[in-house]
């Protein structure tokens, strides 16, 4: 049964019950449909409570149900049953009410909330906006700020949030049905209140609409969905409540069909299934405890602070006291931002801190469950360390490296108990960005890498697994998508046209731009060593640049000129000059054409690396450039683009 009807006295209590998260499905609209009929003929029926089971109230609509046409009924018109009901709807959300959830709850007359309940509209993040009401009835409930704040922007609301804010009637704790029935028995003797659709959606300051359109359009970064959304909140707030649900609806159906709604919903089930491999499916884990850092660098604090973020306790190790301090320092400064973000308490941060214990000696890694190498990327130096750490730690503690180029099997070779070994490539800055590669070794036992799998689950992190090659799967499409980026640059097209191109494609920097913030030395550096040990390693516009003094904005010049204390690019004479004896005459390709070139080098490379094995499946390359290169979300990641390119 999906929704299944109880009576207490006088009082209905529907129940939807529709594993795993209660999504409004044909079937589940179509019992509501049933059940709303049924009350409004029932004369000992005088109220309706309306809940759900499980964690999530109702986790919108069911979006397996969008790839194909609207089946009847349709939400809005079982939301109109129960929002035109002579008898008063009473949800109870002791979950997440999300997206039509949302909506259902905003059709009923009064909204309880438990302690766990949570309000939001997350279409945009599909590519849609809320499709049942959820831009016209929401403003008129709690006003047009918070409204566009949880429309357009995706802001959630907690309990007391959304008692302040008026979407809920009253905060439950404890037993939640019987003060529900309780509720529902009282209101059932007062008038029915207005409906949202009755009621204005009150006055906005002059330049309420103009600020919002620019804080959707920087949210959005190429997206339409929340730009629309806010379009038709305006519509509705200007024309009226039925004007607006027209629109909205006219635009939800609209979206539902668009290349954007289907990038994201193929990313929201991508990344579902990532999380949960079907390989590892009941392989055991272990739970980490204490887990140990070596490094105290960037990468080594931003891995400490994601796991002391997650609960973990922490054992950072470093070579000599300073470089420690440094380290701790950093590490509480990234702590503190969680508590300006709101994302930590202050004593949370505390306890957190307290649970990092420093140390400059190896063996003070002995208690660890695992332990992830952040030191120089240096293969004799890493192999050095790891034969260190395995007779320091215990023969069951995990050891990943985070190199982002050295082959893992190289570094564990002749490591007793290799099958607790792997790469671990995590991303800068690693509290923040989600993406990890996942590189096990032919030696890697099935529970370690599930074990790992669990971890990054517990760290909010996208743990994609890669085969061994150089660059894994990322850093090697970043090298495919600079090579083809510097062959357009020597056939004459100018460079700022190219980062020109990429920006306007929806990533936030172009990949001069991208090179210049990195640092060119790095790459240049690595190629000289490898020229010096006799590899024909030929030149690069890189090693041009650095050799005239330009490695990128921490020199005040690289591809582009830096004025100081600015990080504004500006086209370079000089580099100009670099390039004219070496490139094409000057030509001029249009942006889409420059994307398309760059998109189509990426998904090139991104084959082979499936061909090859490396990546499991697409999906797996694509996961890799959204979370880790700012490869834009809505476009859904470079071979899905190919592959809808190739379709269309
Ligand atoms: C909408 O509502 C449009 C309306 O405005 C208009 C309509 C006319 N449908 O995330 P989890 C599956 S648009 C179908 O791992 P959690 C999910 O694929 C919708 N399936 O669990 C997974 O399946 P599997 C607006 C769904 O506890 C399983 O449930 N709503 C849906 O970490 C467990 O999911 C949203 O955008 C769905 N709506 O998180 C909410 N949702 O086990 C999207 C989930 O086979 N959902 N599944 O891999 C979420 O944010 C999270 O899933 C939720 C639970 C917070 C609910």
């Amino acid at each position: 049964m999906t929704v299944t009807r109880m009576q207490d006295g006088s009082v209905a209590i529907l129940t939807i019950e529709n594993p795993p998260v209660n999504a409004l499905g044909r079937a589940v609209r179509a019992a509501l449909a049933d059940h709303a009929r049924a009350v409004a003929a029932d004369p000992a029926c005088t109220a309706v409570v309306l809940q759900a089971l499980g964690r999530t109230f109702v986790g919108g609509a069911d979006i397996t149900e969008f790839d194909r046409p609207v089946e009847d009924p349709d939400l809005p018109g079982v939301l109109r049953l129960i929002e035109t009901s002579a008898k008063p709807w009473v949800a109870l959300v002791q979950g997440a009410a999300l997206g039509g959830g949302c909506e259902l709850a905003l059709a009923c007359h009064y909204r309880l909330a438990g302690p766990q309940a949570r309000f939001a509209l997350p279409e945009v993040s599909l590519g849609l906006i809320p499709g049942a009401g959820g831009t016209q009835r929401l403003p008129r409930l709690i006003g047009l700020p918070t409204a566009v704040a949880m429309v357009v922007e995706g802001r959630g609301l907690g309990p007391a949030e959304a008692l302040v804010a008026g979407l809920v009637d009253r905060c439950l704790e404890g037993d939640l049905l019987p003060q529900a029935i309780r509720f529902a028995r009282e209101v059932a003797k007062a008038p029915l209140p207005t409906t949202p659709g009755q009621r204005q959606t009150g006055p906005v300051d002059p330049d309420f609409w103009t600020q919002s359109a620019s804080r959707a359009d920087r949210i959005a970064k190429g997206a339409q969905a929340p730009g629309l959304a806010l379009e038709v909140m305006r519509h509705g707030a200007e024309q009226g409540f039925a004007a607006g649900l027209g629109r909205e609806r006219e635009t939800f159906l609209r979206l539902r069909q668009s290349e954007e709604a289907a990038a994201l919903q193929y990313l929201f089930f991508a990344e579902r299934a990532l999380l949960h491999p079907a390989n590892l499916k009941d392989v055991p884990t272990r739970d980490l405890q204490v887990a140990g850092v070596v490094g105290g660098g960037t990468m080594g604090v931003g891995i400490a602070a994601a796991l002391a973020m997650a609960g973990k306790s922490v054992i950072l190790a470093e070579r000599d006291q300073g470089a420690l301090d440094r380290a701790m320092t950093g590490l509480a400064a990234i702590l503190q931002g969680a508590v300006r973000r709101g994302t930590l308490t202050e004593a949370q941060v505390r306890a957190r801190l307290e649970a990092v214990r420093p140390t400059t000696d190896l063996r003070g890694l002995a208690p660890c469950d695992l332990v992830i190498e952040a030191v120089f990327e240096d293969l004799a130096v890493k192999r050095a360390l790891f034969a260190d750490l395995s007779a320091i730690c215990r023969p069951d503690a995990i050891l990943a490296t985070n190199t982002s180029y050295l082959d893992p099997s190289a570094i564990a070779k002749d490591l007793p108990h290799p099958q607790r070994f792997l790469g671990l490539h995590f991303f800068s800055p690693a509290q923040v960005m989600k993406l990890v590669e996942v590189i096990p070794t032919p030696d890697t036992a099935k529970p370690v890498l599930a074990t790992i799998y669990a971890l990054a689950r517990a760290l909010g992190k996208m743990p994609v697994r890669s085969g061994i090659c150089d660059g894994f799967i990322g850093n090697r499409i970043l090298r495919a998508y600079r090579g083809r980026a510097e062959v357009l640059v020597l056939s004459g097209v100018p460079y700022p046209d190219i980062d020109a191109a990429m920006r306007k494609y929806g990533m936030a920097m172009g990949p001069f731009e991208m090179q210049d913030l990195a640092g060119l030395d790095i790459a240049f550096m690595r190629r000289e060593a490898a020229r010096a040990g006799g590899a024909v390693v030929p030149d690069e516009p890189g090693d041009w640049l650095v050799r005239a003094g330009r490695k990128g904005q921490k020199s005040g010049a690289g591809w582009y000129d830096y004025v100081t204390g600015d990080r504004t690019p500006i086209p370079s004479p000089e580099v100009a000059r670099i390039l004219a004896d070496r490139s094409g005459p000057a030509r001029t390709v249009g942006l889409e054409d420059i994307a398309q070139a760059l998109v189509s080098a990426m998904a090139t490379e991104g084959q082979a690396i499936l061909d090859e094995g490396i990546a499991a499946q697409a999906s797996d390359i694509d996961l890799v450039k959204v979370h880790g290169y700012g490869f834009p979300r809505w476009r859904g990641g470079p071979m899905f683009a190919q592959s809808r390119r190739k379709e269309g």
